[in-house]
């Protein structure tokens, strides 16, 4: 699971490394744009029963991590996730244990309790788009479902639906899970409620952002099992695990703009960047606007949805 080292082991010479050291935890593993530590205990081993999860400002966008990274991000990303995990408290525990944690990553990080995940990427769709688009418009259907005719790249459901896929290694893409292939995997119990309450925590969601003139097209949330109860983990609607819609630009019958990272997009796909898609080279660094630009659709994000100023 370790994709970037801390230091080489052998000659112990730094490598270029978005995960540098935090004094009293040990760096366990990094995704794209967050880093995944244990704190270290009273007897100086890691402690098996936590862990401290640290949002990094960095941005990925068509499957490359872009530079520069975006100021604030991580602590966005956080406090917004933090907000959801109280707001849908009543629906669903979560892991949080304590927002205390080191000056390095302060508002970034978040220290939780460490649970046995499930092996499974619980996915809720409120609206028709990306992977579950392009599977309608193979056989008309999703995960499965069978949907009505005649829906298109936009199109709203009466009911948010479960649209499971497999936790892919890092580099590789999750793939579609049936729903019989979840019950497979962790018993139709808990199967059952993890459909319930991944698609109860969008429909949720969208009450709530509707008021904010947000749509959550979909999202994607982790659970962990204490005591044969789901316990919500990871981040919870957050633009990086869902897809964030401005509410006055839904127009279904095409692609909808994306809330944080249209500039982005649209920058990188423009004949300015100078970047070709189809290359499979890394994108060229952001333009300075583009990355201002985008921190602010963070910030405007958590300041609608929460109805707070973001205090940097
Ligand atoms: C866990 N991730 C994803 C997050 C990364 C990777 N409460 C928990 N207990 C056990 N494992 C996890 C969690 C949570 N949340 C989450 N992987 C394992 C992840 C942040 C950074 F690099």
């Amino acid at each position: 699971m370790v994709e970037h080292a801390t230091a080489d082991r052998l000659t112990g010479m730094s490598i270029a490394d978005p995960a540098p050291g935090l004094p009293g935890f040990v760096h366990l593993y990094s995704g794209k744009v967050r880093d995944l530590y244990a704190p270290i205990g009273d007897d100086g081993r890691a402690r098996e029963d936590q862990l401290l999860l640290v949002a990094s400002d960095r941005i990925s966008a068509f499957d490359f991590v872009l530079e520069p990274a975006i100021p604030d991000k991580g602590a966005v990303l956080t406090q917004l996730s933090l907000w959801w995990f109280e707001q849908l408290a009543s629906i669903v525990p979560n892991h949080v244990l304590s927002t205390d944690v080191p000056a390095e990553v302060a508002g970034r990080a978040v220290l939780v309790r460490r649970l046995e995940m499930l092996p499974v990427e619980c996915v809720a769709r409120a609206y028709l788009t990306g992977g579950g688009l392009r599977e309608y418009a193979a056989d008309g259907h999703v995960s499965g479902i069978r949907l009505p005719e005649g829906l298109v790249d936009g199109s709203r459901f009466d009911q948010p639906i479960f649209t499971p896929s497999t936790k892919a290694p890092q580099g590789e893409h999750d793939e579609p899970m049936s729903y019989a292939a979840v019950e497979a995997a962790i018993g139709s119990g808990l199967a059952a409620r993890a459909r319930e309450l991944t698609t109860a925590i969008l429909a949720r969601g969208n009450e709530i952002a509707a008021e904010r003139g947000i749509l959550i097209a979909d999202t994607k949330v982790e659970f962990g099992v204490v005591d044969g109860e789901l316990v919500l983990a990871d981040e919870v609607l957050t633009p990086d695990s869902s897809r964030f819609w401005p509410a006055d630009q839904w127009e279904p019958g095409h692609t909808q703009p994306s809330f944080d990272k249209e500039f982005v997009r649209e920058w990188l796909l423009s004949p300015e960047s100078g970047w070709d898609k189809a290359s499979g080279e890394a994108p060229p660094p952001l333009p300075e606007d583009v990355v201002e630009r985008t921190r602010a659709k963070y910030v405007e994000a958590y300041e609608r949805l929460t109805g707070t100023t973001f205090a940097r």
